[in-house]
């Protein structure tokens, strides 16, 4: 099997002549994971694919992780974690969006951001495709760092962003919240999802991949909450916000971004230490499933910031 590469818009790759269920020689897995660290997200189509090969596909990037969410994992496959929309959980997962009822949005964020350990990465499966909507964004941090201007690269390679998990999307600082408002349902404190109180964390703003060695920005909306101490670098406090502000909205200029688009058959996997992602929901009753299975991370990205 020669894999043979076909770019998507600004982040990430097609494989194709790629079969899930060819075995896979030690040559294929490098070439697979070289492709992985060069590209940042790869897209493989016309998969036929179950939980036992997307298991057996995930690992070739490393140990496999179970979510903290234990509640969504499949009894069968610990290691599987299945997304669902149009069922029972809907109600927990939607709000109002400029007027707009939809169900499981989520802003730009990178996995686990708030344990200072993120993921390596996670690899998505579609189970069944939504009739409307339910597209996953990716954002190239790595290609956003590139683009700033050289003032701005110096700058923020003196600072570190805290950020701060919130179960409320509302008391996010840097996510867009012009016209949403919470569903009568959306959890209100961790416990309400059985999740514990995260400390925060703390990166640096430039980070830097542990295995490919390249800068990739660390800012992402989502539990975004500030400067940590702004004045050491010549910050007042409002500058550090507004720096934040410019840095966010950097983020979401769409030259960074490839939003995929789900058919049946089709398998994403992405690299969480480089590229940010988000769900632009589906509206209420549309049904969509997808089974996920998470890539370790096992670097320590960022800190946690307990007594300082
Ligand atoms: O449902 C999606 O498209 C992506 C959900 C997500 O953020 C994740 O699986 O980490
Ligand atoms: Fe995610």
């Amino acid at each position: 099997m020669t894999l043979t590469v076909k770019p998507l818009d600004n982040i990430g790759v097609e494989i194709l002549n790629f079969d899930i269920n060819q075995p896979y020689t030690d040559e294929l897995k490098e070439q697979l994971r070289a492709l992985w660290y060069e590209h940042g997200v790869l897209i493989f189509r016309n998969q036929k694919i179950n939980p036992k090969n997307q298991i057996e596909f995930s690992r070739i990037f490393g140990p496999l992780e179970m979510h903290p969410l234990k509640a969504t994992t499949s009894a069968e496959y610990p290691e599987l974690f299945e997304l669902e929309n149009g069922g029972d959980k809907d109600k927990h997962m939607t709000a109002s969006y400029k007027g707009e009822t939809i169900v499981g949005r989520l802003d730009w964020h990178i996995d686990l951001h708030y344990t200072g350990k993120p993921n390596h990465g996670a690899v998505l499966t579609s189970v069944e495709v939504a009739g409307e909507g339910g597209l996953t964004g990716f954002g190239d941090l790595a290609k956003a760092y590139e683009a700033l201007d050289d003032e701005t690269k110096a700058l923020i390679e003196k600072i570190e962003v805290a950020y701060a998990f919130s179960m409320q999307r509302r008391n996010m600082r840097y996510v867009d919240l012009e016209g949403y408002e919470p569903g009568p349902y959306s959890p209100k404190k961790p416990a309400d999802v059985r999740f514990p109180n995260f400390p925060e964390s703390v990166y640096p703003a430039v980070m830097t991949h542990p295995i490919s060695g390249k800068k990739v920005l660390g800012i992402v909306e989502q539990f975004l909450d500030r400067v940590i101490t702004p004045h050491k670098v010549g910050l007042s406090n409002d500058e550090a916000i507004d720096l934040l502000k410019r840095l966010v909205a950097h983020t979401r200029d769409p030259q960074f971004h490839y939003f995929h688009k789900w058919e049946e058959g089709d398998m994403v996997l992405w690299d969480n230490w480089r590229a940010m992602h988000c769900a632009t929901g589906t509206p209420p009753g549309v049904r969509r499933r997808i089974n996920r299975t998470t890539i370790e991370g096992n670097h320590t990205l960022g800190r946690i910031l307990m007594d300082e």
